[in-house]
């Protein structure tokens, strides 16, 4: 199988292990070349820092992909992630679009919320544009208060039952036609996990729950996701094994280091990873 490359479009935390500083070492762990299109740098994410620096390369994203264009640079796959505005989001639909083939995947998530609140920074206008982004995508990643947000159904905490989890996954399709892997799903306290919606089939993949969140997880599982997918697995088993990827960090980081804002040891466990792949 000839080498992947995939298109990653997320910010720069300079520090903070998100965004593409961990979409770009598990993407290449993985074999897969990964290009970037890095659309803001900051010092820090912004999930529990303050004062952190924000550098918005909203100008430099069309350019970037004009300039591959004229080079005929194009890719097998795109994953885009945090964006800074709904502007950035509306020029990385276009960027995405001048730079697909027919055959490139497009994986989207819409990283914008968490526990029912938008991240900082955003306004009430955010969950229209990510839907739209999410509108060009063949799999979109939203956590529960992403999915709430977009579908405009009510947030609530979990624990959750089915028919709110299909709810969502239904309302979500209806709106992208994209195939969907829902995280953050629990039915009870001890297993957490994700939905996925393909061909109007569901499938859950639960794991045992760990204590203690950790920021830029939803990264490592987008990024573990989209390098099981190139590598040839289905959906679900792509989900699963990003779920066992985010599982395995967390364990390697729990003794070590409790500051949740420093991320997980994803490093340490990379190798277990690939050689499931
Ligand atoms: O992991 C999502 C993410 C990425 N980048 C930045 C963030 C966040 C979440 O808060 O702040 C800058």
């Amino acid at each position: 199988m000839s080498q992947k490359r995939v298109v990653a479009i997320h910010d720069i935390s300079c520090f903070g292990k998100c965004s593409l500083t961990v979409a770009l070492p598990i993407l290449s762990a993985c074999g897969h070349e990964c290009a970037v299109i890095p659309t803001a740098v900051l010092s820090t994410h912004t999930g529990g820092f303050t004062g952190y620096t924000f550098r918005d390369l909203t100008e430099d994203i069309l350019p970037i992909a004009e300039h591959w264009k004229k080079e005929g640079i194009t890719a097998d796959a795109f994953y885009t992630g945090y964006l800074g505005s709904p502007e950035q989001a509306s020029l990385v639909a276009k960027a995405v679009s001048l730079i697909r083939t027919k055959d490139s995947l497009i994986v989207t998530d819409p990283a914008m919320a968490d526990d029912g609140k938008l991240y900082p920074g955003f306004e009430q206008d955010f969950p229209g544009a990510m839907l739209e982004l999410c509108q060009q995508a063949d799999i979109i990643v939203p956590n529960i208060t992403e999915a709430c947000l977009m579908t405009g159904l009510p947030y609530s905490e979990p624990p959750y039952d089915k028919p709110m989890i299909e709810m969502l996954l239904h309302r979500l399709y209806e709106l992208t036609k994209a195939d969907v892997v829902l995280t953050g799903v629990a039915f009870d306290h001890d297993h957490l996990g994700a939905a996925v919606l393909k061909n109007g089939h569901i499938s859950y993949i639960l794991k045992d729950r760990l204590p203690g969140l950790y920021h830029g997880t939803g990264d490592v599982f987008g990024s573990g996701l989209v390098g099981a997918l190139l590598a040839g697995y289905t959906l679900p088993q792509s989900t699963s094994l990003a779920a066992d990827l985010v599982c395995d960090s967390i364990s390697a980081t729990l003794s070590e280091n409790p500051d949740r804002r420093y991320g997980v040891n994803f490093e340490s466990v990379l190798k277990a990873f690939l050689e499931k792949l």
